[in-house]
């Protein structure tokens, strides 16, 4: 047989098997077999050399017009095959556009942070600045400089949870904030200090070895008893409600005198009494009183030239007020079911 009519046989024997090229990988296969560096139309193409001047220009011309004729049917076939694959992928991946959206839970603030930042918005309001400190305390921050005697009960190993180190402690109160905050900078000051404390308690529904505090401090020329009363009211009826009676009853703490605990009518019966309230119509929220003379003396402030007030109250104490909630624990129990609910 000829070179002229093998290139032709070639030329349909290729044809057949491209246009036959069922996917991508045939159809590269049946190329390899006619067009690589080992295909019958290379294997011509490169024994051209080997021919005769007279016999080369027409063979060579025809080879090369099967090589191109070659490689134009197999883009075509490989456009058509590439379609059918994307095709049949579109199909397969159908997305319904119209079923609903998967929603990602959404988290929230747990309800003690809620509360910190809903009594801070208050004092905020009331031209108050928050202040931070160490919950790794001395001994000196802790009690010492508020006033608290080396053998008052709250400083015993029973109570307060003391560090390896002479000296240090978790801190009992928020109140050594206020100690450092006064002992930096001179009055007037107005302050709260939120954050944790720690105590020695054996978790029970109402004890927690460690809770939240807010506490506040006002510092200025001419700070009265009456100045205290109004802020706490202000402070109970933005927390409780607008029509809350506040009620102050005569306490005692080191570092502050007088000292007193403060009731709100209670929320749920209005004063008349109920199971909330344990039939007297009132709940204790916090503890407050002026500064003692003694806690002052120690920042460097002078009692003769200023007056202030301080107060504290157990965070989570108001939400459990606020909420109904009859267990601290669950505070730090963490099961979603309790916490989604705020
Ligand atoms: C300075 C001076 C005085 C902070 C105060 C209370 C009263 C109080 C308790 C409430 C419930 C703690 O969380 S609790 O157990 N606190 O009753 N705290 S006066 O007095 C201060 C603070 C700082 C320099």
């Amino acid at each position: 047989m000829s070179v002229l009519n093998e290139l032709e046989k070639i030329k349909e024997e290729g044809q057949n098997e491209i246009s036959d090229a069922s996917s991508l990988e045939g159809l590269e296969s049946a190329r390899v077999s006619f067009l690589g560096k080992k295909g019958k139309v290379t294997t011509i193409l490169k024994s051209l050399g080997d021919l005769s001047s007279e016999e080369r220009p027409a063979i060579g011309k025809k080879a090369n017009e099967v090589r191109q004729f070659m490689e134009n049917i197999i883009n075509k076939r490989k456009k058509e095959l590439e379609n059918e694959v994307l095709k049949r992928k579109l199909e397969e991946e159908v997305i319904d556009i119209t079923l609903p959206g998967k929603r990602s839970p959404a988290g929230k603030r747990h309800l003690i942070t809620q509360i910190i930042d809903e009594i801070t918005d208050v004092f905020i309001g009331l031209g108050y600045k928050v202040a931070e400190g160490p919950e790794v305390e001395t001994e000196y921050y802790n009690f010492d400089a508020l006033n608290t005697p080396v053998d008052h009960p709250a400083r015993s190993l029973m109570d307060t949870l003391y560090t390896q180190k002479d000296g240090v402690l978790l801190r009992t109160h928020t109140s050594p904030v206020q100690v450092r905050v006064m002992k930096e900078t001179l009055p007037p000051v107005y302050i709260i200090a939120p954050g944790k404390a720690y105590r020695k308690d054996v978790p029970d529904p109402s004890h927690s070895p460690m809770f939240h505090q807010v506490e506040g401090l006002a510092v200025d020329k001419n700070i009265t008893f009456g100045d205290l009363k109004g802020t706490l009211e202000a402070f109970a009826k933005q927390i409780f409600g607008a029509d809350r009676e506040v009620r102050l009853r005569p306490h005692f703490f080191p570092f502050t005198e007088p000292s007193v605990e403060v009731d709100v009518s209670c929320i749920m019966c209005n004063g008349k009494g109920c199971r909330v309230c344990g039939g007297v119509g009132w709940l204790e929220i916090l503890g407050a009183g002026m500064v003692d003379p003694n806690v002052l003396n120690e920042v460097g402030y002078d009692p003769e030239e200023v007056s202030g007030f301080a107060f504290g109250m157990g965070v989570e104490r108001i939400a459990m007020l606020k909420y109904g909630v009859n267990d601290i624990r669950l505070f730090y129990e963490n099961d979603l079911r309790f916490l989604e609910q705020f």
